[in-house]
């Protein structure tokens, strides 16, 4: 073997991709950075900071794309926790990452480091519950969420004025029925075009998450054409990349906003499908103290904990090199000019 394929980095990255419901994430579980101790937030922080370089080169082209997830595996403060991870994309950092904990969860299978039954899982924003069933499909209770703002209307350049709830599902979310064309795959560039436009308007316009924190999702919504599906969607990612399954946490914000209009039932089940027309399954209990979880000091009248599931499939175990003549030793970075962060 080339010793000198490595020389960038002081070993080779070793990756675990699958796809869930269409949509992938590359697990780092060796020769990722070492990020220390402590409370993941701060260990996400010091990613950022220090070793951001190293997030573009696993997931960026040429050996990601905009579309892949990463999800480094890292020791958890709470020794109950299965395992720690810290989700990033082709542009930076996602609190929480649905249908990447189901990837994880499929990977950690494959490892031999769980089997079926009950897991935690602790991220950036909280711990999760997740559940393993035999046949591999995955259920995940994920963190608190709720709507922070309804009806909320924006002018969007462009396309007039559109008119969404904001809700929080581990990452902020913008969801409306206004999309100018139908949610098909074949308008997925339309859809991108509008989705981006109405997150550059929100920015412009000044409506935020709690604490101003910038809303990066843009998750479109109508009714489904298949039997027995409540609703299709099509979601926005902060790399401006549309994520091809219904999205984890787009389906919690979803969720809590079905709750808080009295549409939903603790317990009932909603199918959710995405772009491509694969499912998740939601639904949520009422949170109680017990949760635990920090919820910005806002008026909050409906606080949800919602369950997703879904199934995820290994596609490849794999050894990144980074030759250290390669011009895109780190990654092609993705174009600044339509990211948000
Ligand atoms: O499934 O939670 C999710 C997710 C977040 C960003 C893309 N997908």
């Amino acid at each position: 073997m080339r010793t000198d394929l490595i020389v960038a980095l002081n070993s080779e990255i070793h990756v675990i991709d699958s796809h869930t419901a269409g949509e992938p994430t590359r697990v780092v579980i060796r020769g990722g950075p070492d990020l220390g101790h402590g409370p993941l937030e701060e260990r996400l922080r010091r990613f950022a900071a220090e070793h951001d370089d190293i997030r573009s080169g696993v997931v960026n082209e040429p050996r990601g794309s905009e579309v892949v997830v990463g999800a480094l595996l890292v020791e958890p403060v709470d020794a109950g926790c299965a395992a720690g991870v810290i989700f990033f994309n082709n542009v930076g950092y996602l609190g929480m990452c649905g249908r990447g904990t189901i990837g994880v969860m499929a990977t950690l299978a494959f490892l031999g480091r769980i089997t079926p039954g009950k897991h935690r899982i602790e991220t950036p924003v909280g711990v999760v519950s997740t559940l393993l069933d035999p046949d591999g499909r995955v259920t995940v209770e994920n963190v608190a969420s709720y709507r922070y703002g309804q009806g909320i209307a924006v002018d969007v350049p462009g396309f007039g004025q559109v008119t969404g709830d904001v809700a929080w599902g581990g990452n902020w979310f913008f969801l409306t029925e206004d999309a100018p064309v139908p949610l098909t795959l074949e308008n997925r560039d339309a859809l991108t075009s509008f989705a981006v436009a109405v997150k550059r308007a929100l920015g412009a316009a000044g409506i935020t998450g709690a604490e101003g924190r910038e809303i990066d999702h843009i998750e479109l919504f109508c009714g489904s054409a298949s039997a027995g599906v409540n609703s299709r969607n099509f979601v926005l990612c902060p790399g401006n990349a549309y994520d091809r399954s219904p999205c984890g946490t787009g389906t919690s914000a979803k969720l809590a906003c079905l709750a808080a209009d009295g549409k939903l039932s603790p317990g009932e089940v909603w199918r959710q499908e995405g772009i491509l027309g694969t499912v998740f399954e939601g639904s949520y209990r009422v949170a109680d103290s017990a949760d635990g979880q920090v919820i910005p000091s806002v008026v909050i009248p409906s606080i949800v904990i919602p369950s997703i599931s879904g199934s995820a499939y290994i596609t490849a175990e794999s050894r990144l090199f980074f030759e250290a003549r390669d011009p895109f030793l780190m990654g092609i970075p993705a174009p600044r000019v339509l990211a948000t962060r």
